[in-house]
């Protein structure tokens, strides 16, 4: 395991700024053993992003300058939740260099296969105030189509971006556990990769993304023929529906095999949502109908925002 003086943990002056409290708050909290933290060589604190991240849901230190005990659940989400529309309004105004910054960070840890620097890289960001969508589309998505193009070019063996899928994948796993619990919504969605496409990155940012917001999901994994996903749509009745895309398949086998697919979701009041490059072309969105064709994680977000904010249809009775 790395030590916490390496890579991209947190300085004190950036934890205080993450948890909203002063420098010397900070570093008392770190003596008092209230948070986790190392000394580097020279004896300045580093905190882990995580720790960081557990240290302010736990004691709702967005504002406060002491650690607060026995809070009620609800003050933390709400705490969070206001914090996380300062960082919806602060990524707004956020320059391109910085992102490219971002970007270029990634790419490095990424091509390196390393998935502890990945995932300090994304908590990083996510407790920095950037929102899921915007770091699924602009820093992951914009790092791994780099590391596609290298690929493509030659210049990256399929080992290397297998690895690099890795790393992706483990440090989504990370944010998982650092994104702050949301209120159920009593929503379900249930998402999978289309068949013979085993691009799995998509899928897990759409699971990520859909459980922070208040979904309950299921995720099928990749490569799940519509007709499979209609049985559990039929079976499950959810709100919402996703299948990612990243190469095209077999549109003649995927049309024939949607059409069950609309008229189960139809039935039970769900709503398909078909995203990806696989569905990007003109042609395939007319003849795969859907309420959403999704060219990113932005647009899901604020899709599945509104319907759990409307009533569902009333659902033909079966
Ligand atoms: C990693 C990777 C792989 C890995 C996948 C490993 C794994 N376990 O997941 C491996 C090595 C297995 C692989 C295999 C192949 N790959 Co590949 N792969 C990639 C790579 C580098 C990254 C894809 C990724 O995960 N991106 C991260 C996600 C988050 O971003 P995104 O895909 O850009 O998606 C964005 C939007 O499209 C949208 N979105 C995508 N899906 C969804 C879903 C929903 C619900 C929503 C709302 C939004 C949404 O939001 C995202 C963010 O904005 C891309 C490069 C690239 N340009 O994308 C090539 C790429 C997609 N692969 C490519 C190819 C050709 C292949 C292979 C056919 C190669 C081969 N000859 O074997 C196979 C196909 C395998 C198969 N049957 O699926 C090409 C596709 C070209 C094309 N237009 O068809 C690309 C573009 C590489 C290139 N530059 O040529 N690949």
């Amino acid at each position: 395991m790395k030590s916490y003086t390496s890579g991209k943990n947190l300085t004190s002056k950036e934890a205080a700024r993450v948890l909203g409290a002063s420098e010397a708050s900070v570093k008392r909290w770190a003596d008092g053993g209230l948070l986790p933290s190392e000394k580097t060589a020279g004896g300045h604190r580093r905190f882990r992003p995580e720790d960081v991240a557990r240290f302010k849901r736990e004691n709702c230190g967005a504002t406060s300058n002491a650690p607060r005990r026995g809070r009620h659940a609800g003050a933390d989400v709400d705490a969070v939740a206001s914090s996380r529309s300062e960082g919806v309004a602060a990524v707004e105004t956020e320059n391109t260099a910085s992102v490219e910054a971002s970007v270029a960070s990634l790419f490095d840890a990424l091509t390196r296969g390393d998935g502890e620097e990945t995932s300090a890289l994304l908590v990083k960001s996510y407790l920095g105030g950037r929102p899921l969508a915007f770091i699924f589309d602009r820093l992951l998505a914009a790092a791994m189509r780099k590391i596609g193009d290298l690929w493509h070019q030659g210049n990256l063996t399929v080992a290397q971006e297998h690895l690099a899928t890795r790393a992706a994948m483990s440090a989504l796993h990370t944010l998982d556990k650092v994104v702050a619990e949301p209120e159920a919504n009593n929503l379900l969605a249930v998402c999978c990769g289309a068949e013979d496409d085993f691009h799995e990155l998509p899928l897990q940012c759409t699971e990520l993304l859909l459980k922070h917001e208040g979904w309950e999901v299921l995720n099928l994994g990749p490569n799940t023929p519509f007709y499979a996903l209609t049985e559990m749509v039929a079976r499950l009745h959810p709100r919402l529906v996703c299948v990612a895309s990243t190469i095209p398949g077999d549109l003649d086998r995927a049309v024939r095999e949607f059409r069950e697919l609309r008229a189960a979701a139809a039935r039970v009041g769900g709503s398909i949502v078909l995203g990806g490059a696989g569905f990007a072309d003109a042609g395939v969105r007319r003849r795969l109908p859907a309420e959403l064709h999704a060219d990113n994680f932005q647009q899901l977000h604020t899709y599945a925002d509104s319907l759990a904010t409307t009533r569902p249809p009333d659902v033909t009775p079966q």
